[in-house]
């Protein structure tokens, strides 16, 4: 039943007319204003309001088959989602893309500027936040009933700045203009509590008396699918004092400061995304951030279940909750609390529903990423969590001694909490222990964390282990980023099911041998490179765009782009393939070692930029603030994608498959989902260097000494040298120091196999027709890194879940 006829609704119209009539309508009663004396963010949010009403239609009728299907959920937890811009996805998935700029035009607004003023909610940090958003569109999109609970900081991630080439941070005020896609749900609030200490009654029954109180104010945001009339939601925590947080009384008397204070506090909660960890107070505060999250949605997580069930042994059949990552896992603990001590149930049957609900992506294999917390801190923080971490940890390390008897340094490495340098709680090992499945984001990162990173729980519960490699919206990362090339692949496919069912590429092999096609191909490209603006589209556009982090190894291009330098200087007449290489991302405020990299990648560039005698064949641009948007710009328009991580550190990377789905080649070392794209794509269509994961394994084992390439090697030391030296501006010293002396992650060890390989992209290049060939082999095979295919592998292997199909 269309759920508008039955309240008596009028029907939302689909041409171009009654859109104009409905933004009229918005623009009047929503805005106040007419179209006469709108400014454009009068109709920019009028615009966004008119599209908002279609989805809040289909999400109506979504809420609706999910309540009367009453089916397993799937709850997704992640301190962080990347969503993107909303605009442009909306209008798309609700089909008023076109209807909506005649309208705008009808009005005599300028669309592009009008749709100018979406903005980006920067909630997120980098590959594990948009992994949780590309997750929910795919969700939405397979029709399976999902929440997705995050939190609403004010402050999303810093906005980059260069000053005189260093970064710069700029608090991102991301919704000082509110924020259109937003629905405020007051009434679903929950109240938070913090510190205090535990009490036992007569009854031997626990309870704890908190010392702080904050409140919880959920707003959600829609997650309509593609394709299909599911809308499913993301639902947001902003904190907020309680009543009795502001203090009148102090007010009145003037300390106007000390009359908020409380207030102030419990909203610094959700001020900031990452707040800095530098400091006693920034760890406490982060901690907090995890525990609002958590306590917020599992409250919400369980109303839900009341609305149709009364059973807690229904509860697991109804409820999976993914952990992303270890920030939310405080959610094991936090059940176990609200079954136990507010529900009365007994420690193993909570226990057990406990363990069958949650499950747990882990995103990396650095030991020091894994979360710990302070005991002290914690115990001040969380006095019941902790006692009831401590009996889980009991429980658990009874199994252990049980399975392995006698092995004392067994339970000493796998136990809840780490006794020495100082007592800490380990987040990794808690959401191992307390969730039926743990997964990793490509194979070999799954491999790997079963042989090292949690190697003594694989050995205790093997079955437990998946994995699950990640994926990327085709909506957001083809559809959306590169029209022109979805519409060649439209056509060429004769249709567009493609972007639902990416497999579907694969058709188009045939045309990689059709000359008319390829040179349509490239000229997509070359358009793409216009449309992105930055260096020559007539030149190899070589891109590296992610997180700055030494493991990442920017450093290691940095010196490949000094080798290209040194060499046209010292041979000038002879011709070389123009490059435009570009860098995009942020370094953690704090990394000071990867904000080196940075103002040294600037450095060399206004060194090559001001050579004539360079400058014709290379480029080396850095725009700031890399975020989706600038990402969506960039991906189309790359040739070459830089994936040259240590082998055995990058988790999966999801850039990698952004770049080869719109037909950039790869050079990368056999690392994360690069051996996957590889696999797929064919070795022919790929650049690989460098040691793997054993190779580097051993290297470091045996003594690596990074000096004895730098000897051996002249195009290398000339390189480092001329870091050392100062020749770049008198920037990056530190950078050189430190690949000389330590080089913790084998840059020089992988330089000579990277220059030789970035001299076979060289020669390949020249080959124009082969290398389009080679472009649309990669986008023909790149089907298996849909997202729709990863969150088909988490419903059948990890969630068990069906879809509902939403009525009309
Ligand atoms: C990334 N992790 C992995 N972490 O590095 C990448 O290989 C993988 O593809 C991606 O997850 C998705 O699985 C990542 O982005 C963070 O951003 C942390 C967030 C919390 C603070 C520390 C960084």
């Amino acid at each position: 039943m269309d759920v508008r006829n039955g309240m008596g609704l009028r029907p939302l119209g689909t041409s171009a007319a009654e859109f104009e009539q409905d933004l009229l309508s918005n623009l009047y009663y929503r805005r106040g204003t007419t179209v006469e004396s709108a400014s454009t963010q009068d109709a920019y949010e009028t615009l966004a309001l008119t599209v908002r009403d279609r989805l809040a239609e289909r999400r109506v009728r979504t809420a609706a088959a999910h309540y009367a299907a009453n089916p397993r959920w799937v709850y997704y937890l992640s301190a962080e989602y990347l969503l993107g811009k909303q605009l442009e996805q909306n209008m798309l998935y609700s089909g008023t893309d076109r209807i909506a700029r005649i309208a705008m035009k009808q009005l005599g607004l300028d669309p592009d500027e009008v749709e100018g003023l979406d903005v980006e909610p920067g909630l997120g940090n980098g590959g594990l936040g948009r992994l949780a958003a590309c997750l929910l569109d795919a969700m939405a999109t397979l029709d399976i009933p999902a929440v997705g609970y995050g939190i609403r900081y004010d402050l999303g991630i810093f906005k980059q700045t260069f000053k005189n080439g260093a970064q710069v941070e700029k608090p991102d005020d991301w919704s000082y203009q509110g924020n259109p896609w937003e629905f405020p749900a007051p009434d679903d609030r929950q109240t938070v509590f913090f510190y205090g200490h535990t009490e036992r009654d007569a009854n031997g029954k626990t309870c704890w008396i908190p010392g702080e109180v904050v409140l919880g104010e959920p707003s959600h945001m829609l997650v309509p699918g593609h394709g299909t009339d599911t809308v499913n939601i993301v639902r947001l925590w902003r904190a907020r004092g309680s009543e009795s947080s502001f203090d009148l009384s102090r007010f009145s008397a003037g300390q106007y400061a000390e009359a908020v204070d409380e207030a102030v506090h419990a909203e610094n909660i959700s001020k900031v995304l990452y707040p800095d960890d530098s400091t006693e107070s920034g760890r406490e505060l982060r901690l907090k951030q995890q525990y609002f999250l958590v306590s917020c949605s599992l409250r919400d997580i369980i109303r839900r279940f009341r609305l149709r069930n009364t059973d807690w042994s229904e509860f697991p059949k109804k409820t999976v909750i993914q952990l992303n990552d270890t920030h939310p896992t405080l959610a094991i603990p936090e059940l176990m609390r609200l079954l136990v001590d507010e529900e009365g149930l007994n420690w193993d049957l909570a226990w057990t529903i406990v363990r069958q609900t949650f499950a747990y992506t882990c995103h990396t294999l650095l030991p020091e990423a894994l979360e710990t917390w302070s005991v002290p801190m914690f115990e001040r923080l969380l006095p019941r969590h902790l006692e009831i971490i401590y009996t889980i940890n009991e429980h658990f390390l009874a199994e252990v001694r049980e399975a392995f008897p006698g092995d004392v340094d067994r339970v000493r490495r796998m136990s809840l909490i780490q006794e020495e340098p100082d007592r800490r709680v380990r987040m990794a090992n808690l959401a191992v222990v307390g969730t039926q499945a743990v997964n990793g984001v490509a194979e070999l990162h799954s491999e790997l964390l079963a042989s090292t990173t949690l190697r003594d729980f694989a050995e205790l519960w093997p079955a437990k282990f998946h994995n699950v490699t990640n994926g990327i919206s085709p909506r957001r990362f083809i559809k959306i980023a590169n029209p022109t090339l979805s519409s060649l692949i439209s056509e060429g496919l004769g249709g567009d099911e493609w972007i639902n069912d990416l497999d579907r590429l694969a058709g188009l092999e045939a045309l990689a041998d059709d000359e008319s096609f390829r040179s349509r191909w490239r000229a997509v490209k070359q358009a793409n490179k216009v449309r992105l603006g930055l260096g020559d589209p007539e030149s190899l556009t070589d891109v590296m765009i992610k997180r700055f982090h030494e493991y990442k190894r920017q450093q290691l291009k940095l010196l490949h782009i000094i080798t290209m330098y040194h060499r046209i200087k010292a041979n000038p007449g002879q011709a070389y393939v123009p490059r435009t290489v570009l860098f995009a991302g942020k370094a953690a405020p704090a990394y000071h070692a990867a904000k080196h990299v940075i103002r040294l990648i600037n450095a060399v560039a206004a060194v090559i930029d001001a050579d004539p005698a360079v400058s014709p064949y290379l480029k080396v641009v850095f725009p700031p603030n890399y975020n989706v948007t600038l990402g969506s710009l960039i991906i189309p328009a790359a040739d070459l994608s830089e994936q040259i991580s240590m082998a055995g550190k990058e988790a999966s990377g999801t850039g990698n498959m952004k770049l080869a789905l719109n037909g950039a080649l790869t050079i990368g070392t056999l690392d994360g989902a690069n051996i996957e794209i590889r696999d797929k794509v064919g070795a022919d269509n790929f650049f690989l260097f460098g040691l793997d994961t054993p190779a580097a394994t051993a290297l470091k084992n045996n003594g690596y000494r990074a000096r004895d390439h730098y000897d051996r090697d002249p195009e290398l030391r000339h390189a480092l040298d001329s870091i050392l030296d100062g020749k770049f501006l008198g920037i990056g010293r530190e950078v050189g120091e430190s690949l000389l002396n330590w080089d913790e992650y084998l840059t020089l060890a992988d330089y000579r196999s990277y220059v030789d390989a970035q001299d076979q992209v060289d020669a390949a290049w020249q080959d124009t027709d082969q290398w389009t060939r080679k472009s649309i082999l990669n986008t023909a095979r790149s089907g298996f890194f849909s997202a729709d295919r990863t969150v088909r592998d988490y419903a059948a292997g990890i969630w068990h879940v069906n879809p509902v199909k939403v009525g009309r």
